[in-house]
């Protein structure tokens, strides 16, 4: 730092130079983030001090969060649910996991084991450093959704938790949770299903999916706001069927206005939450779903040019994700190909296929843009 500060004018040009090197949305296909929607700029722009760390100093703040709760719990079929607003899907896995080993400790436990499939999110590896649980990966079947066998096979008296996706990373494909809430069921084990990315596609999407509350083995999920319930960064929940599992986390905090806190972080992002609260109010279901169904028509827009140029998907896209197959080394070739023209798309790992997510900022004139660069490509 400077001895001397700047004047507004050049800071605001020194900016302004910054803001020119980051890559506007426009051609980004790689992202599960997007704009956030103007209301929730607004109403984050509104809080920008208010820190739920210290819920007692911001009881408006607080409500508004509660009320995110209440709501992405009766989402997700339990308006009883009891969470929090956490900075993304990574902490919320991690907190989920957390509560579990710490009851399971409790109780006298201490080697502990969770069952994850292949294509978890890469949070999971860092679970298995930060709590010392052993992370086993289940296999997938030939739909890349995970098996329900291989899971089973890995269960043993030490597993203290199953995970299941509803809308993995890479594919966008989402588990059998039904079946996994069946077994979680007989063998008494918590369920816990990640739908970081999913949770607010999956409930808007034509067909049908059981993925959340409304089975009864489902013991908790996460949900990102800042993915695509159009919020701002950052912006997640935590959801609990029972709130003894949130009880399992609580800290004291005795020269808080509040007596405990069962965050991961302390100070936290009061205007999120707000952001959060206001774009839900906004949008409301109907709004939502209004979001999705047209993600998903650019999505087949997108598989059905693809198809015409003789690629095809790894499997029928389930949600807003598209996954195309090429021999393995051309998918480097055409993934770079693309860069260079201003694109940025990913690859997968296993199998490896050009990724691409449709979220909001993917407009019908950006997707025939790609197609016909990919046709070049190609
Ligand atoms: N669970 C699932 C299923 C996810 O897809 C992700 C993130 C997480 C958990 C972790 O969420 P946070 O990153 O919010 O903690 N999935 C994206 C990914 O890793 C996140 C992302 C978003 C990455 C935008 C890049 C990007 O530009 O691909």
């Amino acid at each position: 730092m400077e001895e001397r500060g700047m004047i507004r004018e050049e800071i605001e040009s020194l900016l302004q130079e910054k803001k020119q090197k980051d890559l506007a949305y426009g051609k980004i296909l790689s992202s599960m983030c997007t704009y956030p929607h103007e209301i929730a700029a607004y109403a984050h722009k509104m809080f920008l001090e208010s820190n739920l760390g210290d819920p007692g100093l911001f009881p408006g703040t607080k409500e508004m969060e509660d009320e995110v709760i209440r709501m992405v719990g009766a989402l997700l079929g339990n308006e009883n649910a009891f969470g929090y607003m956490s900075t993304g899907g990574t902490e919320s896995n991690i907190q989920v996991i957390h509560a579990i080993r710490n009851r399971k400790r409790r109780e006298g436990l201490s080697e502990m084991n969770i069952i994850v499939p292949e294509t978890a999110h890469f949070s999971f590896d860092k679970i298995a450093d930060i709590l010392s649980v052993e992370v086993r990966k289940a296999a997938l079947d030939e739909d890349l959704k995970v098996g329900v066998n291989s899971v089973e096979e890995l269960i043993d008296d030490k597993t203290i938790c199953v995970v299941g996706i509803a809308g993995t990373t890479e594919f966008g494909q989402i588990d059998p949770i039904k079946e996994l809430a069946s077994i979680a069921n007989e063998k008494n084990i918590f369920l816990h299903v990640d739908a970081a990315f999913g949770g607010f596609v999956i409930p808007f999407l034509d067909e049908k999916y059981e993925f959340d509350f409304s089975l009864e083995g489902v013991s908790a999920i996460s949900i990102d706001p800042h993915k695509m319930g159009m919020s701002t960064i950052p912006a997640g929940c935590i959801l609990f069927r029972e709130e003894s599992y949130l009880e399992e986390l609580a800290v004291p905090t005795p020269y808080l206005t509040t007596k405990e806190q069962c965050s991961l972080i302390g100070t936290r992002s009061g205007a999120s939450a707000a952001a959060t609260y206001a774009v839900l109010k906004y949008l409301g279901r109907e709004g939502l779903k209004e979001i999705v169904s047209e993600c998903m028509r650019l999505t087949r827009m997108l598989v059905s040019g693809a198809k015409g140029m003789g690629i095809s998907p790894v499997i029928e896209p389930v949600m807003n994700v598209v996954t195309l197959s090429f021999p393995d080394a051309e998918v480097e070739r055409v993934s770079n190909a693309l860069e260079d023209k201003g694109w940025r798309v990913s690859v997968t790992r296993v199998p490896k296929a050009l990724r691409l997510v449709i979220t909001p900022h993917v407009k019908e004139e950006i997707v025939k843009m790609f197609l016909e660069d990919l046709g070049g490509v190609v």
